[in-house]
């Protein structure tokens, strides 16, 4: 009986995969049924050196060593594991109190000569608000076929966010995007980090209060205020843009929780060094986006998690890297 639960969980997980409905799960290859791996292009060749080991702590939080109740008895989304509830002990650490900016990441580029991914296979994907409406038509062929606001389109990186006519120069303090978990994961050991474990992310996005939604409480606007990049309207049609933000906002926009980190929740996904379930090439990510909103994709809660492969990227995912505290 048992044998035949786990079965059904595990294929109700694949099936999952390909019925999601929110483009959380959005992976490179978004076909389901495909016969093509994910990984059918060859491995990044372009291996960093990193002869830049110091970390520097600026604009670091430190964390200190913890147990905290890490997911929820009340998840919002069985699938994708949110529960149970469990005591997780952590050890000290730091974490950037903000995303990767796009700032942070061409010194990166500029330093290294690395190319993401998203260069190398020539595409990334991109929500459809964000073409131009006279173009969409063109890219009718290249929707997610699970969730068709997404658009894989040419010439789409971190430094071309909308395709080859976009620059970065008027928001170089928004969270970088179009990146990878393999690019994450150059950039952080780059510059002396690491990626955060799942448990440190979620750790530091709880800020000490035990079983709450969001990093600030349970209301989702105290005050009457908006303390997070998500989407307000009706999705995917409308967007009102009520938070000021129909796409990224800079890094620092919105209060900090009480670990002094921004945007933990919402504004870009945050990848984690964590495989999702048993599958090492998917990896899990954090925090919902700017195109999450409650009635579809209610993932800006601390407990909340979404995976993609290691190789994917899009125009709301991001990340913050993570550093061992000298103990
Ligand atoms: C976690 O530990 C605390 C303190 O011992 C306890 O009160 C709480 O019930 C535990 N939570 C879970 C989910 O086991
Ligand atoms: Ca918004
Ligand atoms: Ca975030």
């Amino acid at each position: 009986m048992y044998l035949i639960f786990v079965h059904l969980a595990l294929l109700l997980n694949i099936l999952n995969l390909c019925v999601a409905d929110c483009g959380c799960q959005l992976n490179r290859n978004a076909q389901c049924n495909s016969d093509e791996p994910h990984n059918k292009y060859s491995k990044i060749q372009n291996e960093v050196d990193n002869n830049n080991k110091e970390t520097s702590f600026e604009n670091m939080a430190l964390i200190e060593a913890a147990t905290f109740e890490m997911g929820t008895n009340k998840p919002v989304f069985e699938s994708d594991h949110e529960g149970p509830a469990r005591n997780v002990t952590v050890n000290s650490f730091y974490l950037d109190m903000y995303e990767v900016s796009n700032q942070n990441f061409r010194e990166f580029i500029e330093k290294t000569g690395y190319q993401t991914e998203a260069e190398i296979f020539g595409d990334s994907f991109i929500f459809e608000m964000l073409v131009p409406e006279s173009e969409r038509d063109k890219y009718k062929d290249f929707r997610a076929v699970q969730a068709p606001w997404w658009i894989k389109m040419k010439g789409v990186s971190w430094k071309h966010p909308e395709g080859e006519g976009s620059t970065i120069a008027d928001r170089l303090n928004h969270p970088v995007i179009h990146v990878s978990w393999n690019d994450a994961t150059k950039y952080c050991d780059f510059v002396g980090k690491r990626l955060p474990t799942e448990a440190e992310w979620e750790m530091a996005c709880r800020a000490g209060l035990r079983q709450k939604l969001y990093p600030w409480g349970n209301k989702l606007n105290p005050k009457d205020e908006h303390w997070a990049n998500i989407w307000q309207g009706n999705f995917p049609i409308t967007n009102t843009e009520d938070d000021g933000y129909m796409s990224t906002a800079p890094v620092d926009s919105f209060p900090p929780n009480k670990f002094g980190l921004y945007n933990m929740a919402g504004n870009v996904w945050e990848w984690t060094q964590d495989n999702w379930l048993n599958d090492a090439d998917a990896k899990v990510k954090k925090g919902g986006s700017y195109l999450c909103h409650e009635s579809y994709c209610w993932r800006y809660r601390c407990a909340a998690r979404s995976f993609n492969t290691k190789d994917s990227s899009a125009g709301n995912l991001g990340f913050r890297c993570a550093s061992d505290a000298k103990v």
